[in-house]
């Protein structure tokens, strides 16, 4: 029988099998070779986004290998071990409502901090601006967060504000959004590109396991070439965790001052000589973030197995 090695990019897992598109576009459902089998139940599991090598007899596929990752996307649980949820991302959306449910720079922290502990960079969305409100202020939350380096993005479903532009961002590589459950990131996805028809709201939410919503992981194919990552992972936010060391690292803006405090391995919470905290005094970094830090570093510490 004919025989072919080729390389391909994994776009759904979920029961054991493994959805493959080829090089050639073919997209084959597979398994995994007996060694990588083993490798899966010591945690290294083959995830959406991965590319791998495949081996192509007739109607049966395996997947021989999987190559280095440029990314993952990894969710440390509490006392659990950390589950690589995607692989090779190229970008990450940080989708907030900014009214039902009511965002907060807290929740907006902890999400950033999550992604920045995977080793990429967020892109934060603003959603439902259309849902006018004094409190909060897209405008003022929109300035915070590009003033630390982030690129923002304030959107609204039904009047289609911000989405050309999230529609270009998504066209190229393999993206997610990940946000609280109720943010809109389905609704958003099924704006940038209609023929998707992704069940949104109450009903998805509910349910959990209505017709779309998928047991496994799958790598959405918009319209324009891009891919979108889809996993149930991504709505239960409050069960990531970092270490209690690397929740520094994860807020872009303390980075540089950090260089000069005047202990090596500052906490920035009480050490004298601290230059964090001088900037957090001089209003060079802004207080509610200075907050989020000091809860992401005592909830970090509070967390089993560290
Ligand atoms: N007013 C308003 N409602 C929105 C917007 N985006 C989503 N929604 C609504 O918010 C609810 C949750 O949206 P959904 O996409 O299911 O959220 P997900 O859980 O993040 O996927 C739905 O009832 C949507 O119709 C928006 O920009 N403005
Ligand atoms: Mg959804
Ligand atoms: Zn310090």
């Amino acid at each position: 029988m004919n025989e072919q090695h080729r390389p391909g990019v994994v776009h759904e897992t979920g029961g054991g099998v493994y959805t493959v598109v080829l090089d050639n576009g073919q997209r084959v459902h597979a398994s995994i070779r007996g060694r990588l089998k083993q490798q899966q139940r010591t945690g290294s599991r083959v995830v959406i986004g991965d590319q791998v090598q495949m081996k192509v007899e007739g109607e049966v596929a395996t997947i021989e290998s999987v190559n280095d990752r440029r990314t993952e996307l990894v969710r440390r649980g509490r006392g659990r071990a950390a589950k690589i949820l995607a692989a090779n991302l190229d970008r990450v959306f940080v989708v907030i409502a900014l009214r039902e449910p009511r965002g907060s720079t807290q929740l907006i922290d902890r999400m950033l901090v999550l992604v920045e502990a995977s080793g990429m960079q967020p892109v934060l969305v603003l959603n439902k601006a259309d849902l006018k409100a004094t409190e909060p202020d897209a405008e003022a939350w929109a300035a915070l967060y590009r003033s630390v380096g982030y690129q923002v993005l304030v959107t609204s479903a039904p009047s289609a504000t911000g989405i050309s532009e999230l529609h270009d961002e998504m066209c190229s590589g393999i993206s997610a959004l990940i946000g609280p459950s109720g943010a809109g990131k389905s609704t958003l996805l099924n704006v940038v590109d209609p023929g998707l028809e992704l069940s949104t709201g109450a009903l998805s939410r509910k349910t959990g396991t209505g017709r779309h919503t998928t047991v496994g992981s799958r790598l959405i194919t918009l319209e324009c070439g891009g891919l979108v990552a889809d996993t149930p992972g991504f709505g239960d936010v409050g069960l990531w965790s970092v270490d209690p060391e690397t929740v520094g690292s994860c807020f872009p803006e303390f980075a540089e001052m950090s260089q000069d405090c005047r202990f090596r391995g500052c906490t920035h919470l009480h050490e004298p000589g601290c230059m964090v905290r001088e900037a957090l005094e001089e209003g060079r970094i802004a207080a509610s973030r200075y907050v989020s830090y000091q809860n992401l570093r005592r909830e970090a510490k509070e967390q089993d197995g560290y």
